[in-house]
C-alpha cells in the first residue's frame, strides 16, 4: 500500500478495494487478505452500525461448508441452531415439511446477520486485516482500464481516491458500484406488486418451524432468529408507512393470520425492529464490466421471500476470491473470465424459486397490480392447486426441499 497527498486529496493504493462490509464485502477480504492479497474494505457506515444491522437468518448448507472451509464458522457453530421444519397454515388447514428430511437432507442453520458480519469482522480486524469504516465510496472510474480508481468521502465529508487492480462492488442494491456500470449494462427486474411489514420482536419464537400463513387478510411469516428473538412478516398494502401500525394491530393481525385461535397463542413482546419491504428482485448481468466486480446484493437482489440474498453474497465472494487470487498470484485470468457465468447460474436458480414462493404465499386476488379480477380468480385456483400439491406429492416436496436450503 502506498499514501501520496495531491493538491487536496489523498491518494492511496491496494490491488483490490472492495467496497461494503456486508457477508459479500467481508468474506471476500478475509479470503483474500488469508490467501496475501494487498485489500481494503472501504464501508460507509460505522463498525456499531454494521454489527447490529439486523437482516437475514437462515443460512444454507453451502453458506456453512464456504464458511466451515476458511475458518470462519466457528460462531455460527457455536451460537446457531440447526433448522430442518416448516409449516403452512390455510384456510383448510395446516401442514408440516420437514425440509431436513427431504431432496439432499440439508439443513438451514439459523444464526442472524449482524452475528455473522460481527465474526466475520472481528476474524479479518484479527488477521491484521484493513477497512476504513465511514467512507463512502461515491464512484468507480476508469473500470474499462488496468487501474480503477475509487472516489470516496469521509463522514467529515473529506474526499479521497483509491487507485487499485480491481475493485469488488460488494456495496448492495443503492451502492457506487451500481452507479458507476456503463451505460447499456443490463438490469433485469421485477417488481411482484407486494408489500411486507418486516418486524422483530422481543419475544421467544411461538413455533418450532418456520410459519408461513395464507390467510384472506394477506401473508403473515414466522421465522425464529434466537432464543429471545422473533422475526414475523406481515403482507401490507403497498405505500404503508413502517411506523402507520400500533404494536396492538401488529399483534392482533399475526394473531389472526397465524390462526392463533387454533394453533396456539403467539409469544407477543416488544417490536424492536421494523421496515417496509416492496417485495422487488434484479438482477445485473454481466456481473464484471473490465476491472470492476459485482457480489452480492450489488449482483442481484432476491425478494426476501426465499432467503437466498446473504448466502448467495458468501457463495458469490468465495467465487470471486478464487478468481482474483488466481488472477493476482498465478497471472491466470480463467476464473476471472468465468465469473459473472458462473454466478449467473446461480443466481437465476435462487430467483426462480423466490419467484415462486411468493406466488405461493400471496394470493392475487389482494394485488392490485395482479391483473382483471377473471385473471386473479384463475391464478388464485392455481396457486391453491400448488399448495395441494406440495401437502400431498412427496416428488413436490423433495423438489422445493432441495430449492428451499439449496444454493
Ligand atoms: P449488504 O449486507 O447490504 O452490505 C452492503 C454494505 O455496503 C455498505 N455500502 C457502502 N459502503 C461504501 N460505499 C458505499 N457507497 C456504500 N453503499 C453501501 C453498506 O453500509 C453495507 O454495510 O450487502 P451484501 O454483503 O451483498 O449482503 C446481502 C445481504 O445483506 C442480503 O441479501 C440479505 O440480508 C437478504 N436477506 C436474507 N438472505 C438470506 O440469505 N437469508 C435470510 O434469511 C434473509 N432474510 C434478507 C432477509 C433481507 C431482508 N431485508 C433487508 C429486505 C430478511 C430481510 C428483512
Amino acid at each position: 500500500m502506498t499514501e501520496r497527498q495531491t493538491n487536496r486529496t489523498v491518494e492511496e493504493t491496494a490491488d483490490v478495494v472492495i467496497l461494503g462490509a456486508g457477508p459479500a464485502g467481508l468474506t471476500l477480504g478475509n479470503l483474500l487478505h488469508a490467501a496475501g492479497i494487498d485489500c481494503v474494505v472501504l464501508e460507509r457506515a460505522d463498525r456499531a452500525h454494521v454489527q447490529t444491522r439486523a437482516r437475514a437468518g437462515f443460512l444454507a448448507a453451502n453458506t456453512v461448508r464456504v464458511l466451515d472451509r476458511h475458518g470462519l464458522a466457528a460462531g455460527l457453530h457455536r451460537r446457531g441452531q440447526p433448522h430442518g421444519t416448516c409449516e403452512f397454515r390455510t384456510e383448510n388447514g395446516s401442514f408440516r415439511l420437514d425440509y431436513g428430511a427431504l431432496g439432499r437432507r440439508e439443513l438451514h442453520t439459523v444464526y442472524p446477520q449482524q452475528d455473522l458480519v460481527d465474526d466475520l469482522l472481528t476474524h479479518y480486524l484479527e488477521a491484521g486485516g484493513r477497512i476504513a469504516f465511514g467512507t463512502e465510496a461515491q464512484s468507480v472510474r476508469d473500470a474499462a482500464g488496468p487501474n480503477p480508481t475509487v472516489d470516496v468521502r469521509n463522514a467529515e465529508g473529506r474526499p479521497g481516491r483509491w487507485r487499485a487492480r480491481y475493485v469488488a462492488g460488494c456495496d448492495g442494491r443503492h451502492g457506487a458500484a451500481r452507479r458507476s456500470l456503463p451505460a447499456g449494462t443490463l438490469r433485469h427486474q421485477r417488481d411482484h406488486g407486494v408489500s411486507w411489514l418486516g418486524l422483530i420482536a422481543e419475544a421467544p419464537p411461538s413455533l418450532d418451524a418456520v410459519g408461513y400463513a395464507m390467510h384472506p387478510d394477506g401473508f403473515a411469516g414466522h421465522m425464529a432468529r434466537t432464543a429471545d428473538l422473533t422475526r414475523y412478516y406481515l403482507q401490507c398494502e403497498r405505500g404503508t408507512p413502517a411506523d402507520a401500525w400500533s404494536e396492538d394491530r401488529i399483534w392482533a393481525a399475526l394473531d389472526r393470520r397465524m390462526g392463533a385461535a387454533d394453533h396456539g397463542p403467539l409469544h407477543h413482546g416488544r417490536i424492536v425492529q421494523r421496515s417496509v419491504i416492496d417485495l422487488e428482485s434484479d438482477v445485473i448481468e454481466p456481473l464484471r464490466h473490465g476491472s470492476l466486480l459485482l457480489a452480492g446484493d450489488a449482483a442481484s437482489l432476491p425478494a426476501p421471500a426465499a432467503a437466498k440474498g446473504a448466502n448467495l453474497a458468501v457463495l458469490e465472494a468465495e467465487l470471486l476470491a478464487e478468481a482474483l487470487i488466481d488472477e493476482l498470484s498465478h497471472g491466470d485470468s480463467r476464473a476471472l473470465d468465468r465469473y459473472s457465468e458462473r454466478c449467473l447460474q446461480h443466481i437465476w436458480r435462487a430467483q426462480e424459486f423466490a419467484h415462486w414462493m411468493i406466488q405461493l404465499l400471496h394470493s392475487p386476488l389482494l394485488n392490485p397490480t395482479a391483473g382483471p379480477a377473471e385473471e386473479s380468480f384463475f391464478h388464485e385456483s392455481m396457486r391453491r392447486s400448488r399448495v395441494e400439491s406440495l401437502r400431498t406429492s412427496r416428488t413436490h416436496q423433495d423438489w422445493f426441499a432441495e430449492n428451499y436450503v439449496g444454493i
